[in-house]
């Protein structure tokens, strides 16, 4: 029979932890950034390529591959793993807060949403049971309870309203998964910026039982220093030997800020979107590679990068491919991002390892206050 998924807890420095989550396709090292493999590909990457930046494990969403390809080929096609070429790990969103984010005519009742296609207009339905369903048929190793997300700012009694209806969701997500050896399921905390509906959402999921536990709801328009205030006490009140998740976080600042309060998952599109627009994120912060002041530099984006892009290329070349949209931009650029946003947990895996994690947190700072040069 195959093993559960564990989590091993190795250091903790402060809040912040390190330790390794270990599953029947590898180990993912925490804390762990997740490369967002939205329509089964992480764009513009190969998927050997952002295993070569680090990468433990990919997120993949169950409303783009339920719409297209659709979980039942995919699985008369061996499984999303086998389909993508990915053959680590595999977390997958469970669908409810893409479709409020981007489904058209939503309707949400106390069984699930109903909603159209953004790509055709076609009808669909989406309910706790289907969204196991779907999440199985696609072979993920980490499964997320379907859950519904108010965006911020939002009045407190339908946040309270909105959290307990994702309760009931994370009861029947529960349910409907089963007993599945090698699969996990994570619950998500909801309850927007109130201390008090955060307590009640992680008291109601610990009696459910997880393997995993999210913190949703943020990141959701309330801003970092909001966010930061409500990560100072939701991470506590979740069960301290199961993993910690945070969804869709964040810059590379947001990240050095959650890990620092006990967050030991994330994900983010921005890495790869951002790298696609032309957009560097290195220690010393964000750099527009369209701005014309790169026309003419000899340099790489990052001289202490030991990436493709920035071992191989100029400044000069990026600006030049970015500006003629030449795709060889975006893909060097993800490359990079990417391989930046994994060094960035490789070094606070080894501070909080070493119990430096105070001093590398002010020198994290201190390069980014420095700018570009
Ligand atoms: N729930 C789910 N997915 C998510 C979120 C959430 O709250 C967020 C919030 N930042 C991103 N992705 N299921
Ligand atoms: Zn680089």
């Amino acid at each position: 029979m195959a093993q559960d998924i564990s989590f091993q807890l190795d250091a903790t420095d402060g809040k912040a932890r390190a330790g390794v989550i270990r599953t029947t396709r590898g180990d993912i090292r925490t804390p762990a950034f997740m490369p967002v493999g939205t329509a089964a590909t992480v764009k513009g990457m190969m998927p050997e390529s952002v295993r070569a930046t680090g990468a433990d494990v990919l997120l993949g969403n169950t409303y783009h591959l339920m719409l297209r390809p659709t979980a039942e080929r995919i699985d008369r096609l061996g499984g999303l793993h086998k389909f993508m070429n990915w053959n680590g790990p595999i977390l997958t969103d469970s669908g409810g807060f893409q479709v409020m984010s981007l489904g058209a005519l939503r309707k949400l009742d106390e069984d699930g949403v109903t909603f159209k296609s953004h790509i055709d207009g076609s009808k669909h339905r989406l309910t706790p049971e289907r969204s196991m369903e779907i999440q199985r048929l696609l072979g993920s190793d980490i499964v997320m309870c379907f859950d519904e997300c108010p965006s911020l700012p939002a009045d407190r009694d339908r946040i309270a309203s909105s959290m307990e209806l994702s309760m009931r969701w994370a009861a029947r997500s529960k349910a409907a998964f089963g007993d599945r050896p090698g699969h996990a399921l994570f619950g998500i905390q909801q309850g927007g910026l109130e201390q008090d509906l955060r307590g009640r959402s992680a008291e109601a999921l610990r009696e459910i039982g997880f393997d995993g536990y999210a913190v949703g709801g943020l990141a959701v328009g309330e801003g970092q220093a909001a966010m930061f205030d409500c990560l100072d006490y939701a991470p506590d009140q979740l069960p301290e030997d199961r993993p910690r998740y945070l969804m869709g976080v964040g810059k590379p600042d947001d990240i050095v800020g959650a890990v620092a309060r006990g967050i030991d998952m994330m994900d983010c599109v921005l890495p790869s979107r951002s790298g696609r627009t032309g957009q560097g994120w290195t220690r010393r912060g964000q750099v527009n590679l369209r701005n014309a002041r790169h026309a003419d530099d000899p340099r790489p984006l990052d001289e202490t990068c030991d990436c493709p892009a920035c071992q191989n290329y100029s400044r000069a070349y990026l600006h030049h491919v970015i500006r003629a949209k030449e795709m060889i931009g975006g893909m060097l650029l993800t490359w990079h991002n990417l391989h930046y946003y994994q060094d960035l947990m490789a070094g606070m895996r080894a501070a909080i390892a070493a119990g430096t994690f105070a001093s590398w947190q002010t020198e994290f700072h201190a390069r980014r206050a420095e700018g570009d040069i």
